[in-house]
């Protein structure tokens, strides 16, 4: 991938090295619900280990001082620490529960975007059709994801947002939460989905009120405003031919489109064919007409989800990798 690796947000989040800052309207809260059961634990973890070394010095084995008896029943006892564990239960459950049902409230006025989740990139679609590698949202406005998988499970994770949801295959997940800050915040996939696991994120770019929908219509338009080639190699990346198909002599799941181009190319009918526009345009739409020997053939067709325009930068950016 050349996506960069997201070190940025470290300079330009307000968190510490404790925990990512709080980027969305339920961030504080998660992180109180954290803390409390924190803080629970840490005066249990103190009162415990402080009773066990009190004791190993207070009752240790003393010439001449004769061993403890055995002591049996104290009600007083019994009953304190089984109402105080419980009691604190209930509180911890009751914060648990209440932050949780915040979460997963829907507002009428979500913003929806589709996320799909393949081995090992993400596409966000947003509503006027339009597919990124990255998720964008404006600030300030209830998002809703729903998520599907191509393959195994997958997880969205949003450290800044205290977020967190698995991806399915043959099923939709949804995912709601509220950007409070502008800025560029980690996306990660948080189940581990095969050996490009940790390849497997992207950036979510908060954007200012009023100026997301700008970014959205010119985003849209980029077969417009950048050259075809640039144009193809954003549509290698969006679209997911770099799952199967790499830019470099290195050998994946497709044939490598590095010097591809006017290449002679072996079917797997024992036929020769160069490779040409019509090639690539007829092997995009219809991958198995023409298969490539040596190869399984598993490369699905779009067709209906590149439009001839599309199509054509790809064959543009495919042209600049002849050498
Ligand atoms: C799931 C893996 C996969 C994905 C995703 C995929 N391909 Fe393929 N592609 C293959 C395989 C395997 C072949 C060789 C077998 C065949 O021709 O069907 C192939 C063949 C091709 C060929 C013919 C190359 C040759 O040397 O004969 C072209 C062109 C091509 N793919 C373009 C694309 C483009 C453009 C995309 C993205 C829009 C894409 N592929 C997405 C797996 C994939
Ligand atoms: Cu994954």
């Amino acid at each position: 991938m050349t996506i960069p690796l997201p070190i940025h947000t470290l300079a330009e989040s307000t968190g510490s090295l404790w925990l990512p800052s709080q980027s969305s309207t339920v961030a504080g809260e998660v992180d109180g619900v954290f803390s409390l059961i924190l803080w629970i634990s840490m005066a249990f973890f103190v009162g415990i280990v402080g009773a066990l070394v009190w004791f190993v010095v207070r009752y240790r084995r003393r010439d001449g001082v004769p061993a403890a008896r055995q002591v049996h029943h104290s009600t007083s006892l019994e009953i304190a620490w089984s109402v105080i564990p419980f009691l604190l239960l209930i509180v911890i459950f009751a914060a648990g529960f209440t932050t949780f049902m915040g979460m997963a409230a829907e507002p009428d006025n979500c913003y929806e975007i589709k996320v799909v989740g393949k081995k090992w990139v993400w596409s966000f679609q947003y509503p006027n059709g339009y597919i990124d590698d990255a998720l964008h949202i404006p600030v300030d406005r209830p998002i809703k994801l729903v998520m599907s998988s191509d393959d195994v499970i997958h997880s969205v994770f949003i450290p800044a947002f205290r977020v967190k949801r698995d991806v399915i295959p043959g099923r939709y997940t949804s995912l709601v939460f509220q950007a409070t800050e502008v800025g560029t915040f980690d996306l990660f996939c948080a189940e581990y989905c095969g050996t490009k696991h940790s390849d497997m994120y992207s950036d979510v770019v908060v954007h200012r009120s009023g100026e997301f929908a700008a970014w959205l219509e010119k985003a849209s338009n980029f077969l417009e405003t950048m050259s075809p080639a640039d144009a193809g190699k954003t549509l290698y990346k969006r679209r997911g031919c770099i799952q199967c198909h790499s830019v470099d002599r290195s050998q994946m799941v497709g044939p490598s489109f590095y010097q591809l181009f006017g290449q002679q190319a072996v079917l797997d009918t024992g036929e020769t064919i160069e490779v040409d526009e019509n090639y690539i345009r007829e092997s995009i739409l219809e991958p198995q007409a023409k298969a490539r020997s040596g190869y399984r053939k598993v490369m699905p067709t779009y067709q209906g989800q590149l439009k001839d325009e599309e199509i054509a930068a790809i064959i543009e950016y495919i042209k600049t990798l002849k050498n």
